[in-house]
């Protein structure tokens, strides 16, 4: 017995392991991907970068995740960008693109035990052989998968537990059997398979399909609202959460956090729930903006803020570890909230108990039935425990989270906890946590008004140019070891085929960069299109959209096209023209365009002569600048400034 809870209600709860344990714990963690939500973050400075790092895995200070999931970068839009994939052509493969590797190592520097995980949203259009969809050919599609794994091993000495199917799309027995064999073959038996990243649907099938059974390890569903299904429960699998949260970190994201970690495994048998996302580092007016545990999307300032939902984790992750093993004896409590207790095995204990009400607990999806949550007193029986607590606070925000209280100290091994409403407590044996602290970041502030990159980089610690956040296509550092002139080092649009989607990438490539709220605005760029005839590329300013919404974004792009044309749309699609004539531009020459939008008009030059003027721009008011290619088509730019007013 390590415990009764006695309740007011005149009810008495007992947490023993008497009648056995539960299933066993595998964790908490945090998504990066699905997409691009980490890519404003590695162009912070030090000491921040580190410092954000910290909160995120170090043990024993902040979140302390247990688990860090990343999407496999398949070069399309996946919710706020793209993410490059390692194998961009057939015959290309490349373990150095973005920023997941360098994600993973810092994550393993400070947790050597995180578990890391890989789940694709999206393919390169070679998969598909031009299709679609990635099941036609499930060797290919395996070997893909496979070869990222491997890559992570020899490149990065980083061990992947475990690898998922397609993101929130159709999963297929065949595909499933077929990459279990293929990592059996390679020496990989002890990566598990994930399956399927959505419903729960998966374990129907396994029920029918003993083979694929035995191809999952565990079945990870999305936003499960803390529930899962009969079928799930009787294939006696691991059930996880693989995506759950993607709620506005504010403190009602908090209470959803704090709710569905302990009630995920009370109502729905879950062992593992990972936060989509990690962090939110993408601007935050792309899609889902601020839905991480913490906010970090400021690396011109430096500025971050710690989030509640990081205290939240903390409260379970720094007190139980994958492997330990909840008590059967877990649930609701009288007057609302849940409790949940897990065990070592070795004589530890650590309790959780939330009491989030209704309205400070809402997540995204899917929407919460109501139910009542009033304050209560609770009796511990028990011995000694270190107490820690965060109390919410939704009408003076004077909140307090992660508070460590005095250690409970029994004489007869009784106390009693008074619980008010929207408090979180861990009630623990183990005394290793800590709040960890650094001074304030530096305070926020805008994107800097006079902004210039001349990709002149040797060896740039990552593929992608800072700031720049690829919302179709992919755009990479690159070296032209024959320019004879200025052009050696560039940035350079790599796609020459559309990807397998898994969002509704747009016909065009497109990279966003600056202040959302920027009006007035001169963007200047060298750009040399490498496609002959219907080859073109742009620069454009108040590019109002991103993210899935992409294909329909508006703003004022300024085109020159192989043909010797050149363009002013109104749109990214190129429908709306505002101006349109002869420009004299080529294929594989270099021609400096600049594009000026002041209040209701633009103009354009090329090589420094005006080329047209007084285009009437009514909308967008604002958005981002942003360069681009009429189609996937290889182009280069070079010496890329921001002036806004
Ligand atoms: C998830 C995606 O897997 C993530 O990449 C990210 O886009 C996240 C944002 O909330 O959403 O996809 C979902 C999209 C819609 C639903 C569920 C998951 N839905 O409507 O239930």
């Amino acid at each position: 017995l390590f415990l009764a809870l006695d309740l007011c209600s005149a009810q008495n709860y007992v947490l023993s392991d008497d009648g056995g344990l539960g299933r066993v714990f595998d964790g908490i963690g945090g998504l990066s991907g699905g997409g691009a939500t980490s890519r404003l973050l590695v162009s912070y400075a030090e000491p921040y970068r580190s410092q954000i790092l910290d909160f995120l895995f170090k043990p024993n200070f902040g979140a302390s995740l247990h688990i860090l999931k990343v999407e496999i970068g398949g070069d399309a839009q996946t919710t706020d960008g793209t993410e490059p994939s390692h194998m961009h052509y057939e015959n290309d493969e490349n373990y150095y693109r973005g920023y997941e590797w360098w994600l993973m190592k810092e994550a393993k520097k400070r947790n050597p035990n995180i578990i890391l995980i890989g789940l694709p949203w999206a393919f390169p259009g070679w998969v598909g052989h031009g299709k679609n969809w990635p099941y036609d050919y499930p060797d290919v599609t395996a070997t893909y998968v496979v070869n990222w794994i491997l890559g992570a091993k020899q490149y990065h000495d980083l061990d992947i537990q475990y690898v998922g199917i397609w993101n929130e799309k159709s999963f297929d027995n065949k595909y499933i059997k077929v990459l279990r064999n293929m990592l059996d073959k390679v020496g990989l038996p002890g990566v598990g398979i994930i399956a399927a990243d959505g419903d729960w649907s998966v374990a129907n099938s396994m029920i029918l399909d003993p083979y694929l059974k035995n191809s999952v390890d565990v079945i990870g569903a999305h936003y499960p609202g803390t529930t899962t299904i009969t079928e799930a429960l009787k294939t006696q699998k691991k059930l996880w959460s693989s995506e759950d949260y993607s709620t506005f970190n504010n403190e009602v994201g908090g209470g959803c956090w704090a709710r569905i970690l302990n009630q995920n495994y009370v109502n729905g048998q879950m062992t593992a729930t990972i936060s989509w996302n990690l962090v939110a580092s993408y601007y935050e007016d792309l899609p889902f903006g601020r839905d991480g545990l913490m906010t970090a999307e400021e690396p011109w300032s430096g500025n971050y803020v710690v989030e509640s939902p990081i205290w939240i984790t903390a409260h379970t992750t720094q007190f139980t570890q994958p492997g330990w093993t909840y008590l059967q004896t877990v649930g609701h409590l009288a007057q609302g909230g849940s409790y949940i207790a897990l065990t070592d095995g070795k004589g530890n204990l650590t309790v959780v108990i939330e009491t989030m009400t209704h309205n400070h607990s809402v997540c995204i999806r899917p929407p919460l039935p109501p139910f009542n949550v009033t304050s209560q007193n609770a009796t511990f029986q028990l011995k000694e425990l270190q107490v820690w607590r965060s109390q919410f606070d939704f009408k003076t925000s004077k909140a307090s989270f992660f508070e460590k209280l005095k250690p409970l100290k029994l004489v007869d091994g009784l106390f009693t906890l008074n619980l008010a409403e929207d408090e979180v407590y861990t009630l623990t044996t183990i005394s290793t946590g800590s709040k960890g602290s650094y001074p304030d970041p530096p305070p926020s502030a805008p994107f800097p008004k006079v902004y210039k990159d001349d990709f002149d980089v040797r060896n740039p610690p990552f593929s992608e140019a800072p700031y720049f956040a690829d919302q179709t296509g992919v755009f990479e550092y690159y070296i032209n070891l024959t320019d004879p002139g200025p052009h050696v080092f560039t940035l350079r649009q790599v796609l020459t085929e559309r990807p397998i989607t898994w969002a509704t990438d747009a016909d065009q490539t497109i990279s966003v960069i600056g202040d959302y709220y920027w009006q007035n605005l001169t963007v200047t760029c060298d750009v040399f299109m490498e496609k002959m005839n219907a080859g073109g590329v742009f620069i454009a300013a108040r590019v109002d959209k991103g993210g899935q919404s992409i294909r329909s974004a508006k703003g004022v792009f300024f085109w020159v096209f192989a043909d010797g044309t050149y363009k002013v749309t109104n749109d990214l699609v190129g429908e709306t023209v505002l101006a349109e004539g002869q420009s004299g531009t080529e294929v594989y020459g270099w021609y400096t365009l600049s594009l000026t939008v002041k209040g209701q008009y633009a103009s354009g030059s090329l090589n420094g002569y005006p080329l047209w003027k007084n285009a009437v721009v009514l909308t967008p008011k604002a958005g981002w600048a942003a360069i681009g290619t009429r189609s996937f088509e290889l182009a280069q730019f070079d010496n890329f400034a921001l002036v806004a007013e």
